[in-house]
């Protein structure tokens, strides 16, 4: 079955224009108790998925009979985020569960987040948080069709490293892949992971499982990349999201263009996301996301890398990258 996205393009999905206008919103750097939030061990579930006015939870309970709920939100027990957000919890969010029915729950309570990737909501001031509490981002990129993009990887990277979440490089569909220099190479070379991989022919699958063996790891990248392909090689048969949610309060809700905890696994599958909201980097702190700058030659020794002279880093192959970035965080865009 093929998941049934309501199309990548539309809706709340990223565009310059967006992200221009709404920002990205902050959330504090150093991550003190916030008001409002359970500690960690309060939590008896997981969410896996988040409807319009409700979400579905797996619950830590492993001898119960159901462990998959669908739930409503106390709202008056719920934090208050400093920024408003779309939802009241993300997929991988720790929540206290509460059982009304043998399908059905309600949540009172939400954890504080150890981590989380998000994106401006267009048309309101919004924050949509799109996961919580991950410890892996893949970044899945074509080698072909689509193009390999590295402006994207790199805002992804930067992304998940200014949330100290571990990021790994998925390059798929190399059954396409005919000869010729590989742009992937070089996020190799800086340092990072990067998986070659197929999900027609099944190159790389082991390799990228023992990687995130584990590991709560959400799959990014564009539409169409090969994301939830790959996600079903992982899981040995095809992954969709559920059609519908009911509960004893609600009836049937259409499916989100949210993320999704693929049932049995550690497995999140998003749909095509452009690029996070660069949440709470300085701009003088971008610098530091592109590991390969560092001991470059700079006549200024703190060195924004933006108009000084003899500035050594601007040969680099990823420097256009950092610096759209840079504007874009001094413009205040996030
Ligand atoms: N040749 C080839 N095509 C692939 C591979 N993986 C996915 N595709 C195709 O790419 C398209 C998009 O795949 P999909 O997994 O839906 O991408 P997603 O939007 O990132 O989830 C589909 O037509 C797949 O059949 C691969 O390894 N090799
Ligand atoms: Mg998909
Ligand atoms: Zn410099």
């Amino acid at each position: 079955m093929t998941p049934k996205y309501r199309g990548d393009d539309n809706d709340w999905l990223d565009s310059e224009k967006e992200r221009g206008s709404h920002g990205s919103g902050r959330l504090a750097k150093k991550k003190k108790p916030k008001a409002g939030y359970l500690v960690v061990t309060e939590a008896t579930a997981t969410v896996t998925e988040v409807f319009p006015n409700q979400c579905r939870v797996l619950i830590d309970d492993e001898s119960a009979e159901n462990r998959d709920f669908a739930c409503t939100y106390r709202k008056a027990k719920l934090p208050n985020p400093d920024i408003r957000e779309r939802a009241p919890v993300a997929v991988g969010d720790r929540v206290r569960f509460e059982k009304i029915g043998a399908r059905d729950g309600v949540i009172d309570g939400v954890a504080e987040r150890r981590n989380l990737l998000a994106r401006p909501a267009p048309e309101s001031a919004q924050r949509h948080v799109l996961v919580a509490n991950i410890d892996t981002l893949v970044i899945v990129a074509a080698c072909r069709e689509p193009v390999f993009t590295p402006g994207l990887v790199d805002r992804f990277l930067v992304a998940a490293q200014a949330q100290e979440i571990e990021a790994i490089i998925c390059v798929t569909k190399m059954d396409l892949y005919e000869g010729g220099e590989k742009p992937w190479k070089l996020y190799a070379d800086i340092g990072f992971k990067v998986i070659e991989t197929g999900s027609k022919d099944g190159e790389g699958v082991d390799e990228l499982a023992e990687t995130i063996d584990g590991k709560l790891a959400t799959f990014c990248g564009h539409s169409g990349v090969g994301k939830t392909s790959i996600l079903s090689a992982l899981r040995g048969e095809e992954v969709g999201r559920t059609a519908e949610v009911s509960t004893s309060t609600g009836k049937g809700q259409h499916t989100t263009t949210g993320a999704y905890l693929i049932p049995g696994s550690k497995l999140i599958d998003t749909p095509g996301v452009r690029a996070f909201g660069l949440l709470d980097i300085e701009p003088d702190e971008l610098k530091t996301f592109f590991p390969e700058f560092t001991g470059m030659i700079c006549s200024e020794s703190d060195c924004r890398h933006r108009y000084e002279e003899g500035c050594g880093v601007q040969e680099l192959p990823r420097y256009p990258s950092y610096r759209r970035m840079l504007e874009s965080l001094i413009a205040g865009e996030g």
